[in-house]
């Protein structure tokens, strides 16, 4: 039987990785996966809640039947919350950064930024949902008050990132920088297990994932794109889940994209929570995260919390064809 190796230990064993690491980061990416566990649990009960939520207005357990999005945000900010080692959080679902009060006079070296449950338009048709956050140093002074600068970082100042997919079964995907780990949540020890070691993205492959109800909305240059898709007969696969996308390509090869419309001109995605720490992973497993306007998006200057980009993440030789049509068919300035 091979050797279970467990996150915590992988944590543990990786943390001589990290020159004057004294177990902050390690203590952060473990409060991750305690959070992702109890969110997990919900994610994995939420059918049953939402049809005893139809008939009645309480759970199972009598509370309140709270949305799910804002039930993963309040736990991941809990969890964060205990362990000390974490001195801000951004979340899709705050308007502004939230300070973590110090725990028992530790100074919190960290901030996290999160999506805490992307995607969760699809919990109620039990398609596969997730959590994507994003750790960086704060540049404030340990034991200062946070200051938003702490959250204006461009994606390549991200000291880890990472997702957790609610699927067929769970997975946590984490990069620190030295390649790209998965983790599968063995419900049986609760614990997420080893399953997938220093990931690699396929250089090329035949899916594409973007929404092509929009097609009509995009620029020139990415209609000349989709169309190629289509004469190759690449297989589109978009289910509205920008994590469960970006997993499946980033396993099987591909190439995510959602360009601006008119509805969204500077693209729909953030890049604080989404764009940068799926970037950070995907170019670490050998892939590319680039704008539509062909920047890439890790070096993208954050201004607000909430920014947008347009983004085209994947296999480097699919990223690499799509901007060369964007170079192509262009429109002049
Ligand atoms: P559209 C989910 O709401 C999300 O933020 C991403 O996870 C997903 O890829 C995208 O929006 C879907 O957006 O406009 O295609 O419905």
């Amino acid at each position: 039987m091979n050797k279970i190796t467990t996150l915590d230990e992988f944590i543990m064993s990786r943390q001589k990785d990290f020159a004057y690491a004294s177990g902050e980061l390690t203590g952060l990416l473990r409060d991750i996966g305690v959070a992702a566990k109890i969110v997990n649990r919900e994610v994995n009960k939420a059918g049953l809640v939402s049809i005893l939520g139809v008939a009645e207005s309480e759970n199972t357990s009598g509370d309140t039947v709270q949305k799910l999005d804002l039930y993963a945000n309040e736990k991941l900010i809990e969890c964060l919350s205990n362990s000390g080692e974490c001195a801000g959080i951004a979340s899709e679902e705050d308007e502004d950064f939230v300070a973590i009060p110090s725990v028992e006079g530790k100074e919190s070296k960290y901030v996290v930024v999160f999506d805490p449950l992307d995607g969760s338009s699809n919990i109620d048709v039990n398609v596969s949902v997730g959590t994507i956050f994003g750790i960086y140093r704060r540049k404030s002074d340990v034991g200062g008050p946070i200051e938003r600068e702490d959250f204006y970082q461009k994606g390549t100042d991200l000291v880890a990132a990472g997702y957790v997919l609610y699927g067929t079964s769970t997975l946590l995907v984490y990069t620190t920088g030295r390649g790209v780990n998965a983790f599968t949540l063995d419900p049986t020890i609760g614990e997420f297990c080893l399953s997938h070691q220093n990931i690699q993205i396929p250089k090329s492959g035949n899916y594409y994932s973007v929404n092509q109800g929009y097609y009509l909305k995009f620029d020139v240059e990415m209609r000349r794109y989709v169309d190629h898709c289509c004469d190759l007969n690449y297989r589109l696969r978009y289910i509205g889940s920008m994590v469960a996308d970006v997993h499946r390509i980033l396993f099987q090869g591909g190439i995510f994209l959602y360009p601006n419309t008119r509805k969204y001109q500077h693209g729909k995605l953030r890049l604080l929570y989404e764009c940068n720490p799926l970037g950070f992973i995907v170019e670490q497993a050998g892939g590319r995260a680039i704008t539509c306007q062909l920047e890439r998006i890790m070096d993208i200057e954050v201004k607000d919390l909430h920014q947008r980009a347009t983004i085209a993440i994947g296999s480097p030789e699919m990223v690499d064809e799509m901007e060369a049509f964007v170079k192509k068919y262009q429109a002049p300035a």
